[in-house]
């Protein structure tokens, strides 16, 4: 289930707020039962938030391994008669909950929610102690992957192949949800349109607990944003047809919500409801374009992060509005979830009003050639038994599955990234991401897919490009390459997207572009860093192919502090980190605005 709602026959209690929090003494766990003790109060981290910027202590913030976060909580007792439930809604990049002295789950992936049932454990109006140990480590096999180095006094240190800080925490909400023993467990809606866009159709499936398997009435209704039923049917699984619909469109969102409900007897009093919205819209790749619609959609918008000053990666909706508001300000239509999934919230705001999202996996980082490549020094392949391998793999399958399973909903994605920049110009990496993609079409045939391609595999070197169905491209003409020769990137870049072009003729969004510019610099001329250093737009509006243009980054963000090419952290955001604007904002919104006043 995407989540976990509260509703007529749900409840849920937020266990946000402040927590005991303690690092573990050990790296491993079984060493520090920390959950077994009541952890004292004097370190004490906020939840959702990453515990790294919180203290003013530098080997909190460079931690690597277990952390601690604890609190008591008490069972309401007028949840006797259901289930109950624990919800994480994120734990980066690995967490373990713990009841009492008793284990309830464990969970792999950073940016995923998990629960546990934790009925049997508890009375109604019992008070208990709550611990969910996280852990940061990555490794070759995690997603995304990274290496441990261990200093001759011990010192662990993490090293990192992406380039943002390995926040970690609990950065998203943990909830306790009331839920009928009864009840539906997912809900899968797909939608179309025919009859020349005159009719929508929902085709869903419900699924429930054995239990009411067992002896199942579901009822299903399609309602409108004026509360109208404008379809309905019996059945765990069907289709609806909606006459008249009112599509989803960027910028002009329609939701209808689908109402499930349950009655497990000949009771007309339902056992459990649920609610999702539904935004009847279409996607394609037609040729080399996308269309949504039916009509070709030009993405124009960011990369961004899930990044805060303080709070590093916990999410916050008061942030998460005004980025909002900004996309809009600027004439964005859509961002990508670069580089790992974002908390729900984001999409729920994307659906309700329009904003388009390309959805990442946290596959970042898988790129053993990019600093060996810069100093054309030999390196180890990336994708082999000794780096990302099968295990990687694997993982890396679960973590689509848990993408797709959790996103597949959503009218606002349109499109599933599989990987961040991997080295997909080495022979091996064909073995490692044709069984993923084959995953990602069996788990969703109706989006297409994606992976945003670093330089080193260009037209000619890429191995998977065939594999997929949009070319998404990562290319720093005029800042990694071509560093302050305007001229000489406009040229090599339209070289290279013309290759592109003949070679595969298949749409091109250009996932990231930019320079780091450092706020208040300014010179006359070209240079670097200032505010005046500006990319062209031309070679995009020559290119058919070109569908989309997404600016790295949306905002600075902070990256390890250990390597001297940042200063603190990536400064290529078109906004500062407390989202002021830079020139590149006003240069940017004027050719946004105005393209959405040519279509
Ligand atoms: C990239 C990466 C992104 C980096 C960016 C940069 O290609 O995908 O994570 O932050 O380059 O600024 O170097």
């Amino acid at each position: 289930m995407a989540d976990l709602p509260a509703n007529a026959l749900r409840e849920v209690v937020s266990l946000d707020g402040i927590w005991n929090f303690a690092l573990a003494a050990s790296p491993n766990l079984n060493d520090d039962p920390a959950w077994t003790r009541t952890l004292p109060s004097t370190l004490q981290a906020p939840v959702p938030a990453s515990y790294n910027d919180i203290f003013t202590e530098r080997e909190i913030q460079k931690h690597v391994g277990w952390v601690f976060y604890q609190r008591s909580v008490t069972l309401p007792f007028s949840w006797r008669d259901n289930l109950v439930i624990i919800r994480v809604g994120a734990a980066t990049h690995r967490g373990r909950v713990y009841v009492n002295d008793t284990f309830v789950v464990e969970h792999h992936g950073g940016y995923m929610p998990f629960e546990a049932d934790i009925t049997s454990i508890i009375q109604p109006g019992e008070t208990f102690r709550l611990t969910i140990a996280v852990n940061n480590e990555l490794t070759w096999e995690t997603v995304p992957p990274g290496e441990i180095e261990v200093a001759a006094d011990g010192t662990r240190k993490q090293i990192v192949r992406h380039d943002f800080f390995n926040y970690s925490g609990l950065h998203r909400s943990v909830q306790l949800c009331c839920v009928p023993k009864n009840h539906i467990t997912d809900v899968r809606v797909v939608t179309d349109v025919i009859n020349s866009g005159k009719t929508g159709t929902v085709e869903y499936q419900v699924t429930t607990t054995q239990l009411a398997r067992s002896n199942n009435r579901v009822k299903v209704a399609l309602v409108d944003e004026a509360g109208s039923t404008v379809a309905e049917a019996m059945g765990a699984q069907g289709t609806l047809t909606v006459d008249s619909v009112q599509l989803w469109q960027p910028g002009a969102a329609y939701l209808y919500h689908l109402h499930v409900r349950l009655f497990p007897s000949a009771v007309p009093i339902a056992a459990d409801e649920y609610k999702v919205n539904v935004g009847i819209r279409t996607v394609k790749v037609v040729g080399r374009q996308i269309h949504i619609n039916e009509k070709p959609f030009y993405f124009t918008g960011f990369g961004k992060h899930e990044d805060y000053p303080v709070r590093g990666k916990g999410h916050d909706a008061a942030f998460m509005v005004h980025d909002y508001q900004l996309l809009k300000w600027m004439g964005a239509n859509s961002f990508r979830t670069s580089h790992y999934p974002y908390d729900e919230a984001w999409l729920d705001y994307a659906d309700r009003h329009g904003v388009v999202v390309i959805n990442e996996t946290p596959a970042v980082g898988m790129n053993l050639a990019i600093m060996a490549g810069w100093h054309g020094k030999a390196h180890k392949p990336t994708f082999s038994p000794d780096t990302c391998s099968d295990v990687t793999r694997k993982n890396h399958e679960h973590a689509l599955r848990e993408l797709i399973q959790r996103d597949k909903n959503h009218p606002c994605v349109v499109m599933w990234v599989i990987a961040n920049e991997p080295s997909s110009h080495e022979e091996t990496s064909r073995q490692y991401f044709e069984p993923l993609t084959v995953l990602a079409r069996e788990l969703d045939p109706t989006r297409p897919i994606g992976y945003a391609n670093e330089k080193q595999a260009g037209p000619k070197e890429d191995k998977i490009i065939d594999l997929f169905d949009v070319i998404c491209l990562n290319r720093y003409y005029g800042w990694y390459i071509f560093t302050g020769d305007l001229s000489g990137a406009e040229k090599g870049l339209e070289a290279e997207l013309r290759e592109w072009e003949a070679m595969y003729g298949k749409p091109i969004i250009m996932t990231e572009y930019g320079a780091d510019t450092l706020a208040g610099l300014h010179t006359v001329g070209d240079v670097p860093w200032t505010e005046d250093y500006q990319m062209t737009h031309r070679v995009f509006d020559r290119i058919g192919s070109v569908v989309g243009e997404h600016v790295w980054n949306f905002a600075d963000f902070q990256t390890p502090t250990d390597f001297i090419l940042r200063i603190d952290g990536n400064k290529k955001g078109v906004f500062t980190r407390d989202r002021k604007p830079k020139a590149a904002a006003r240069t940017l919104r004027k050719r946004w605005l105005d393209l959405q006043n040519r279509l």
